[in-house]
């Protein structure tokens, strides 16, 4: 090889490793206008998994109803996993001292367009009083799984949730003040007996067709910058 063959191989193999560099890692650091608002509802409470991670926990357990609204910071395929929790003493399956069934419900709306409906997987994990049988009232459970919420885990033998109209939940006040157009209310079968219900779907791309940057895996990257805007003049830092 001359002298310069080898300083284009070298050229060459520099641009290819910095190329490769540059496709495995994020392009910046994420700002808040990467994200989507994930708009939550349960009656009446709910744990939120995203991509095998907390994202959000309902922050009134019974009552009243309430809405949480988060920032999310999407990546796709997303995989979503939410316990649904109808407020229900274990032993009865009842509340408010065993004189009321009580019922449940879910709904979800994330910015990018992704709603509930029936095409969720929905399983019971604890239901009662059986039979509705409220003078002799019991549970029954199946153990939740540990990796329940996990991204590779198998829902493909459970069912589809069942979607419920808006009168037969009956959602109240904050329901109303929050963008959940398009979204369905789902349970599993029966929205009254039904009280810890598991909910998995997987959204492949965004609904509503806008290109998202993936930002997963920035601890394990030096990211290029973009995180702050204003502020930190000649202070600027690599601050997480
Ligand atoms: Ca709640
Ligand atoms: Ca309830």
């Amino acid at each position: 090889m001359t002298r310069q063959t080898l300083i284009v191989a070298a050229l060459f193999t520099a641009w290819s490793l910095q190329t490769t560099a540059f496709a495995q890692q994020p392009p910046r650091k994420p700002r808040i206008a990467d994200t989507i608002k994930a708009n939550v509802y349960a009656d009446n409470s709910f744990k939120l998994y995203i991509n095998g991670e907390l994202i959000a926990v309902d922050s009134i357990t019974f009552v009243p109803h309430n809405v949480v609204s988060v920032d999310v910071l999407p990546a796709y395929p997303m995989t979503i996993a939410v316990m649904g929790i109808d407020n229900a003493d274990p032993k009865t399956g009842m509340e408010y001292a065993n004189t009321n069934i009580g019922d449940g419900g879910f709904i979800l709306k994330l910015g990018d367009g992704t709603v509930t409906n029936a095409k969720w997987k929905a399983k019971k994990f604890s239901w009662g009083p059986i039979g509705s049988d409220t003078n002799n009232p019991r549970v029954e459970n199946i153990p939740v799984p540990k990796d329940w919420h996990a991204v590779d885990f198998d829902d493909s033998k459970w069912p589809n949730a069942t979607e419920f109209t808006e009168e037969e939940v009956g959602p109240k006040e904050p329901f109303f003040e929050h963008d959940f157009k398009g979204a369905k209310f789902i349970w599993s079968g029966d929205v009254k007996l039904d009280n810890v219900v598991l909910f998995r779907t997987v959204v492949k791309s965004p609904p509503d067709g806008m290109d998202r940057p993936d930002f997963r895996g920035l601890t394990d990257v030096v990211p290029q910058g973009g995180g702050r805007r204003g502020g930190g003049g000649n202070r600027q830092r690599n601050r997480n």
